[in-house]
């Protein structure tokens, strides 16, 4: 059964800040992701908490809002199949040094706070994370 797919992907502060962005879309491509819409933008704070909500509990929420509000990102619409578990797989664990080899985040990620990519979880998620970035 086909499963087409769309995910929210973002390149966050520290991968565009090395000049990664086009890298990593590439990588996006080779695995056959097509990038329907993307745009590089910078949150506010305020933006940036609204974005992490679903983390408000969590000891490192502040840090983390405030890090992806820290600069300039690229927030990309990205179809597939199974776009959504795909792009989990291609970024790998959410700790670069737990991350298998081939993932992005164990080949470009820097620490568990800057693991340079987000994908939306679940698709109830991915459409709230779409809707958020490219909602007109
Ligand atoms: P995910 O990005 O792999 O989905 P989540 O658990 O949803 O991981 O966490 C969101 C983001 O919060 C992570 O990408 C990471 O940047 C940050 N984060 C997660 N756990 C920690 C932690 O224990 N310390 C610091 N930052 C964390
Ligand atoms: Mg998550």
């Amino acid at each position: 059964m086909s499963n087409l797919e769309q995910t929210l992907s973002i390149i966050k502060p520290d991968a565009v800040e090395r000049n990664l962005s086009e890298e990593i879309k590439v990588e996006f491509k080779n695995k056959g992701f097509k990038i329907l819409k993307d745009k590089k933008i910078k949150l506010e704070k305020h933006e940036a908490e609204k974005f992490y909500q679903v983390h408000q509990t969590k000891p490192f929420y502040d840090d983390l809002c405030s890090y992806l509000s820290s600069g300039p990102i690229v927030v990309m619409i990205l179809e597939k199949e199974n776009a959504i578990l795909d792009n989990r797989k291609l970024m790998g664990a959410t700790d670069p040094t737990k991350a298998d080899d081939g993932t992005i985040r164990k080949k470009y990620g820097i620490s568990i706070d800057k693991n340079s990519v987000h994908g939306s979880d679940s698709p109830d998620n991915a459409k709230i994370e779409i809707d958020f970035f490219f909602k007109d």
